[in-house]
């Protein structure tokens, strides 16, 4: 395994940038939700099945998220991860009472701060915050940047059925801006009003669901003028940008059409001229769970070189192979070297942590 340990030998580290965890503790309180009144549909498809499946990849995972030590560090060695950027997963707090989720906020920057201050040259972590009590989720993203120097916010997509163009979430925005950190709009599985017609036939998880909700999540910021206000803001999305990428032409013709129409009165003329230059500006996309050489070139040519990153997306989805395939990519040893490593360096500002 030693020739794949490290991506050094080929002019580049391999940063994997979605990668997740969960405190033990959170099991607990999502088998508590689970049994609880009225559960959100998309949790118990999502964590009904993984808390309670006997499948091996569940139980992988299961095992996997929970460790913040050696076995993610020989998992890591074992594929040639050379750094992970870490965040709670989906969805976090963002399924629990206000009071539970505050406190799971502070239990997960705790237990992901300390291992990154003991793998300081391995692990990077992303802040969670319970965003339903907006002013202390602000604290707490401090706390976790102060303290363990954490680098991004972690939002698993929806908060109840409502997004952080709503006013209520602007602190959390205030809080990113001000410390210059970005936000990972990860996603979650659809809300109540979106998931029906995709949960009668299972198409509510990661395999499709997931992109529709998250996609729509970061268009949300941008057609709500909810950039304009923060313009500073820097916005991760994963899976090759939830589809956006490929939707910028139709994206910008119609937009354009039905503000200069006045079609809807919550869609007001923007400060940018179309939504594909904040897509361009504020938005970093990532590859994960898209080992995909024919999607990602096309990212990069319509994004920009410098905004689409390397992610795994572990443990969900890390087989070997997907790293080779990558490595296996037709393009200059400058562009993949920024895909794997210097667009996250950037990004996650990692540059005073460990070896890099
Ligand atoms: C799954 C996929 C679950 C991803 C995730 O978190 C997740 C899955 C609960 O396959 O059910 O982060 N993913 O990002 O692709
Ligand atoms: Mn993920």
């Amino acid at each position: 395994m030693t020739e794949l340990k490290t991506g050094g030998q080929h002019g580049y580290l391999r940063i994997a940038t979605e990668e997740a965890f969960m405190p033990e503790e959170a099991i607990d309180l999502y088998a508590e939700v689970l049994d609880g009144p009225d559960p959100d549909p998309g949790f118990v498809s999502l964590w009904g099945f993984y808390l309670r499946s006997t499948d091996e990849r569940s139980r992988f995972i299961r095992e996997s998220l929970i460790d913040l030590g050696a076995r993610r560090l020989a998992d890591m060695d074992a594929r040639g991860i050379d750094r992970q950027i870490i965040a709670l997963t989906a969805p976090g707090t963002q399924i629990l009472r206000t009071d539970k989720a505050v406190a799971l906020a502070r239990l997960a920057n705790d237990q992901l701060g300390e291992a990154c201050l003991a793998h300081p040259d391995r692990f990077t972590g992303m802040a969670a915050c319970a965003p339903q009590d907006g002013a202390e989720a602000a604290k707490e993203i401090e706390r976790a940047v102060h303290k363990y120097g954490m680098r991004a916010v972690i939002i698993n997509s929806h908060i109840n059925g409502e997004y952080l163009d709503n006013p209520k979430f602007y602190p959390v925005l205030e809080a990113a801006e001000a410390l210059d950190i970005p936000i990972y709009i990860h996603p979650n599985t659809p809300s109540r009003d979106m998931i029906r017609p995709m949960l009668d036939v299972g198409l509510d998880g990661a395999i499709f669901g997931f992109g529709v909700e998250t996609g729509m999540h970061a268009l949300r910021l941008i057609t709500t003028g909810t950039i304009d206000r923060f313009p500073k803001l820097q916005i991760i999305i994963g899976h090759m940008g939830e589809a956006l990428p490929y939707w910028m032409y139709r994206l910008d013709y119609m937009h354009r059409a039905g503000v200069k129409a006045g079609r809807y009165e919550a869609m007001k003329p923007l400060k940018k001229e179309k939504i594909s230059d904040y897509l361009r500006e504020n938005y970093t996309i990532t590859n994960s769970g898209m080992a995909w050489e024919a999607a990602i070139k096309f990212a990069q040519e319509n994004l920009g070189i410098d905004r689409v990153m390397y992610a795994m997306d572990y443990p969900y989805q890390c087989p070997a192979e997907e790293v080779a395939a990558l490595d296996a990519m037709h393009m200059s040893a400058a562009d993949k070297k920024k895909f794997f490593q210097t667009n996250a360096e950037r990004v996650f500002k990692l540059d005073g942590q460990g070896a890099g």
